[in-house]
């Protein structure tokens, strides 16, 4: 059972996936939003997010949509499950299939916008505090057709009117941009964390606005999601996370946390739990293809599982004596030294630049990373 402590959260879209893709049908029936609630209050976790129409199924009238948000809330309150994030479908419909906030066409930006504000007003009803963006139809395949600068004005513009709405409406809410290099787009706007962390600084609202990293996203760009987390922590924009996993070089897998690359698993944990990042631990994955509505629960069981045995690995990284001697030995905690220890003064550069620096000996030092990174192999393996 996980500790209460740890705080996950799962999409409805993910335990509720039904296993189609671009070559094959659904394998599973539809999940009901509440039994999802149930089930995931009954494996520990401490609530859902969703999309719009992941509750509430395109078209519904202002009566269904006020019925379907009672029995909902109803589920919510006997189980004391939570929703801390909302995010709006802008990707499904044929309407959203050249963009939302980029679509050329103006009136498709204004739906998209519009669809985006009465989705703000329903995670805002249900208690959301973080908003994701991913701009899945934000992205172009035939470049000709795209003006990418204009198209940026035009994505900071939405953001900015949603900001603006939230501000007007005085709700407590901030957004997070999850970026994404491709899929379902050729090339999609806002890849990285780094082209978002530099948007941000674009906007009318900055202070309003982070991201939600995905680690399927990032190692899908070929880099590495605990570096971006640690970017976006230093910047003080980590409002949110999608953990799950992916192998690199191949399409979208949002596979179960820690199935791939459990040792980069492994530092994101670290890093997370050594920063005490008080976010939810988000899970934005889905069961493979294979399994029915049991192997569903054994998929969120499984996220929560690894993600609670890393963090129980992390602390014992902390505790070794092996590993803190090695870590000495690589001289990591010197790191936190200022290089210019009386500051940027000119006397303070002349300083530096008059030091005697032994080149030799300095150049011959060892840093004894080789036994390190096997004494976390050791460790990880589960033999110290
Ligand atoms: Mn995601």
């Amino acid at each position: 059972m996980p500790e209460a402590e740890v705080r996950f959260t799962f999409g409805l879209w993910t335990v509720g996936n039904r296993g189609r893709d671009p070559f094959g049908f659904e394998t599973r029936p539809s999940l009901d939003p509440v039994e999802a609630v149930h089930k995931l209050a009954e494996l520990g976790a401490y609530g859902v997010n969703l999309h719009d129409d992941d509750l509430i199924p395109p078209g519904s009238t202002a009566a269904e949509r006020d019925s379907i948000v009672a029995r909902f809330r109803d589920a919510l309150e006997q189980t004391g499950m939570r929703v801390p994030m909302a995010t709006t479908n802008l990707f499904s419909h044929p309407v959203f299939k050249e963009g939302a906030f980029t679509a050329n066409d103006p009136k498709v930006r204004r739906y998209a916008v519009a669809k985006t504000l009465d989705s703000i007003d329903l995670g805002v009803e249900l208690g959301a505090s973080v908003y994701v963006m991913w701009g899945g139809r934000e992205g172009v395949e035939c470049d000709a057709a795209k003006d990418l600068r204009a198209a940026l004005d035009r994505y900071a513009e939405g953001v900015n009117l949603c900001c603006a709405y939230v501000r007007d409406q005085g709700y407590d809410l901030r957004f997070a941009l999850e970026p994404k290099p491709n899929e379902p787009r050729g090339d999609m706007l806002l890849p990285t964390v780094g082209h978002a962390l530099a948007f941000i600084n674009e906007l009318a609202f900055p202070e309003m606005v982070g991201l939600n990293p995905e680690f399927a996203h990032e190692t899908m760009s070929g880099l590495s999601f605990t570096h971006a987390v640690a970017q976006a922590l230093w910047h003080d924009k980590l409002f949110h996370i999608d953990l799950n996993s992916q192998r690199p070089g191949k399409y979208d897998q949002d596979f179960r946390f820690g199935s791939e690359g459990l040792r980069d698993a492994f530092y994101l944990v670290k890093l997370l739990e050594d920063s005490n990042w008080p976010g939810m631990r988000h899970f934005d994955a889905h069961a493979y293809r294979v399994e029915d509505h049991e192997g569903v629960w054994d998929f969120a069981r499984g996220c929560m599982k690894t993600y609670l045995i890393l963090k129980e690995k992390a602390a014992r990284f902390h505790d070794d004596p092996d590993i803190g001697e090695a870590l000495e030995a690589a001289k990591v905690s010197a790191i936190a030294e200022p290089t210019s220890p009386n500051g940027l003064g000119s006397e303070a550069i002349a300083a530096i630049r008059y030091e005697q620096f032994d080149l030799e000996s300095l150049g011959a030092q060892g840093y004894g990373h080789e036994r390190l990174d096997q004494l976390v192999n050791e460790l990880l393996m589960g033999v110290r």
